[in-house]
């Protein structure tokens, strides 16, 4: 029997709450093979947060950072809480304080049999730049911080070389480095480094707006690309309509420089979807291919690959939600896929 695993479950607002519901049977069918895992619920969300006035409290921070190797996540937003107070302090504070650097995006459509072959991996840093949370509004201007850390940046191109060698794929660093000279100048400096301990990846690196551009016009050319979390953030998202939308997009979020037991998060890169919550409607993919990720990255590696091949086959025999064209609904889409499940 394998060590057991403790998941921590948090499906969070709005759509996030749906398609958690579908990943939850993968959970049941891992362990009907054997894999020791358990889960602990922390239902916390906007919902909660209205109650109570808590938004991740601390004993629920801390039992997920001492206690859980693994964190399934829905999505969090909420029309009701128009500052997104509780998404920062649920969400952001898992992935700074957990030092969940490496936000992995791969947007591949030999896994949603949707669009025409398309197989890039983004590598988004996932704890500083702009999305560190400090700045302020004040009369006339308001001002965001973004603040880059050698560290940080360091660990996410060592990532993304690490696997573009892996893959033998060619690796681009999105960068604004010709106006943003002193964060992305960091950047740019960092990958010129790695560049030359790793001379066996095809590196280069592109100003971001040519980047968009040649990735509209030629996407088939690209493979592994890194960048911060907010330029990784729009190009995952431009890739992931490139094999259907953002409810086919999963990720995995890891701190590579700890211990292999400490939460590593998953989540479909989609958010709450407050237009289409609660009406069954959202596609449980993006949720499903995380939980596969998850799987890979326990070292399950059965599991995940018969995760993403039922999610093929299902698409495959023409089982679409909505936004794919499709007439189902988020629970009939799972039913689709692990009816495929081998
Ligand atoms: N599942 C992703 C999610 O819930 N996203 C909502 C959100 O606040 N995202 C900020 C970000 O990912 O940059």
């Amino acid at each position: 029997m394998d060590t057991c695993i403790r998941i921590a479950l948090i499906p969070g607002d709005g759509v996030g709450r749906e398609v958690m519901a579908e990943a939850l049977p993968l959970l049941d069918w891992a362990r009907a093979r054997g894999r020791s895992l358990e889960t602990v619920d922390l239902p916390y969300g906007a919902d909660h947060f209205l109650a109570t006035g808590e938004t991740l409290p601390e004993v629920a921070f801390a039992s997920v950072r001492d206690g859980c190797d693994a964190i399934l996540f829905g999505a969090v937003g909420d029309p009701r809480v128009p500052d997104g107070r509780h998404a920062e302090e649920i969400l952001l504070r898992l992935r700074q304080e957990l030092e969940l650097t490496v936000n992995h995006r791969p947007c591949r459509s030999p896994a949603t049999r949707l669009g025409t072959g398309l197989d890039i991996e983004v590598f988004r840093e996932n704890t500083e730049g702009p999305y560190c949370l400090q700045g302020s509004t004040e009369p006339g201007r308001a001002v965001d911080l973004a603040i880059h850390t050698e560290p940080a940046v360091r660990r996410l191109l060592e990532a993304a070389f690490r696997r573009a060698a892996r893959l033998d794929r060619s690796l681009t660093l999105a960068h604004k480095a010709n106006v943003l000279k002193h964060g992305h100048g960091l950047w740019l400096r960092l990958f010129v480094e790695l560049r030359r301990e790793h001379p066996e990846v095809d590196a280069r690196a592109m100003h971001a707006d040519a980047l968009l551009c040649a990735l509209v016009q030629g996407p088939m050319s690209f493979g592994v690309i890194a960048a911060d979390n907010y330029l990784g953030d729009l190009i995952s998202d431009l890739c992931a309509g490139f094999i259907g939308g953002m409810g086919v997009a999963p990720s995995l979020s890891w701190a590579p420089h700890r211990p292999f037991r400490c939460a590593t998060l998953a989540e479909p890169v989609h958010g709450s979807a407050p237009d289409i919550a609660g009406q069954g409607l959202a596609n449980p993919v993006g949720m499903i291919l995380s939980t596969a990720l998850l799987f890979r990255h326990l070292g399950w590696d059965p599991e995940a690959e018969a995760i993403e091949a039922a999610v093929a086959r299902a698409l495959e025999s023409g089982a679409r939600t909505r936004d794919l064209g499709g007439t189902l609904g988020c629970a009939a889409m799972g039913i689709a896929i692990r009816t495929g499940l081998r």
